[in-house]
């Protein structure tokens, strides 16, 4: 017998700094997160506090960001930390995702020299938890129709708006939120606590339960002119901080495959069904067979798009073929997986029916299936069909 990620010999596409890593935090997930997010998963509660700082010990939050506490590690180790996470629950790797691909990239590219000296040791930490505001009630997929306004008045802005479906929100000390301003998009830190800015959290979630997801409420929230990142103008300032995050998903939605595919391949081995192991089934093998095919493939994709991110070179179109092809193989796998499970699919004592509604959110989150396929039409004929 081989396992999935052996029949494509992938480690020997790492170096052994990358492997340690990716054990390192395997063996976290499996100590830390493992034994305890299927509860969390179940009651939707996560102690994302405790785990900020478990994930800040361990060096992954902000992990391929340089300086101000972070640890400088090159994108394929980022990557493989990711599906180390998403192997245990997306809502893991998102918590992980926001905190230092979004939050933290953020002000570590656009924030001013005080502004990164104040939150990003902290946030490396996980002393400190950030979220990201750039959807709002009526403008997802289309962010560009914003309607968060932030209003120059004296030497202070006023924000006002609503911000939806932001992970971390609830549990955040910061959260960057994007405005519409005189001058086009910008960017804001706004503390936790700020007079006139709550947050409310987003309950009855079928899909990342292990997760927080709130909504920000903006009334009059005053800031000074120091709250505002200095190095964003314009839609590309969020859109860049995207790019960071969809690349972890790259990984990371192989990972939560990986999980899947390894607990269907255990369950074929010892399930009996008509007085044979459903392992010894033809029809078994070839699901079987398919899964791996596409796992192997994704996880290829994801270690030539992180050498391409090392390099420098790697476009967002390229990090858009890697999300949308991933994820939607990921989900391919899961419920494949849960059909070789029977009913014992249907249950939390498995960990695929959870990867499987967690999917869901990955595949519309950070820009849906459908937005990364018009970015791929767009590029390859020229023509922008959003609009
Ligand atoms: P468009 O006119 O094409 O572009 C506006 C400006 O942005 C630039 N740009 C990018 N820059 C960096 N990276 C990218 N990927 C970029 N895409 C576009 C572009 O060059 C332009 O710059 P400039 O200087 O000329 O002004 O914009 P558009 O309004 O037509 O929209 C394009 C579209 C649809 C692709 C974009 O709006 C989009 O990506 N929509 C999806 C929104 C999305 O993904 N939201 C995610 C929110 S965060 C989240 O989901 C977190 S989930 C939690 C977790 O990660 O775990
Ligand atoms: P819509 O944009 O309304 O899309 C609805 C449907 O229309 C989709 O199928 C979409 O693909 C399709 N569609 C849209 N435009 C087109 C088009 N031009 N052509 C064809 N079809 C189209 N956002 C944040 O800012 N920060 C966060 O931390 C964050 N965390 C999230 C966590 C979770 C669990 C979830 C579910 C979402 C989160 N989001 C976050 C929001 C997420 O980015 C949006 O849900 C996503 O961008 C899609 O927006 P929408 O839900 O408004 O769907």
């Amino acid at each position: 017998m081989i396992t999935p990620t052996a029949l494509f010999a992938f480690d020997t596409l790492l170096t052994e700094e990358e492997r340690e890593i990716r054990n390192t935090v395997r063996r976290v997930c499996d100590r830390e997160i493992r034994p305890h997010v299927a509860e969390w998963f179940e009651t939707g509660e996560l102690p994302a506090r405790e785990l900020a700082r478990t994930l800040g010990s361990l060096g992954v939050l902000g992990m391929h960001l340089e300086g101000y506490g972070c640890a400088g590690m090159g994108a394929v180790s980022y990557g493989l930390a990711c599906l180390e996470l998403e192997a245990a629950d997306s809502g893991l790797r998102s918590l992980v995702s926001v905190q230092g691909s979004l939050a933290m990239y953020a002000i570590w590219k656009y924030g001013s020299e005080e502004q990164k000296q104040e939150w990003l040791p902290a946030m490396a930490a996980g002393e400190r938890i950030g979220c990201f505001g750039l959807t709002e009630p009526d403008f997802g997929s289309d962010p560009a129709g914003m309607r968060t306004t932030a209003k120059r008045e004296g030497g202070d802005w006023v924000l006002n708006g609503t911000k939806m479906w932001i992970t971390n929100g609830s549990v955040s000390d910061v959260a960057v939120v994007w405005a519409r301003t005189d001058e086009g998009v910008r960017g804001f830190l706004v503390p936790a606590g700020t007079p006139g800015f709550t947050v409310n959290d987003v309950k009855h979630k079928i899909s990342l339960r292990a997760s927080v997801t709130s909504e920000l409420v903006l009334d009059g929230v005053r800031l000074p002119d120091a709250a505002l990142l200095p190095g964003a103008r314009g839609l590309s300032g969020p859109l860049g901080c995207l790019n960071e995050a969809r690349f972890g998903i790259v990984f990371g939605a192989m990972g939560a495959a990986l999980d899947c595919l390894e607990t269907a391949i255990a369950y074929a081995g010892d399930r009996e069904v008509f007085a044979r192991p459903l392992a010894s089934y033809q029809l078994t093998q070839e699901k079987l067979a398919d899964m791996a095919l596409e796992l192997g493939k994704g996880l290829l994709l994801a270690v030539h798009l992180g050498r391409l991110k090392e390099a420098g070179t790697i476009t967002p179109e390229q990090v858009s073929a890697g999300k949308l092809n991933n994820v939607r193989e990921a989900l391919e796998i899961a419920r494949k997986c849960r059909t070789l499970l029977g009913a014992s699919g249907i249950t939390l004592e498995y960990p695929v029916i959870r990867h499987a509604v967690n999917l869901e959110s990955v595949l519309t989150y950070e820009g849906t299936s459908e937005i990364h396929s018009l970015v791929l039409g767009k590029a390859l004929t020229g023509i922008a069909a959003f609009h």
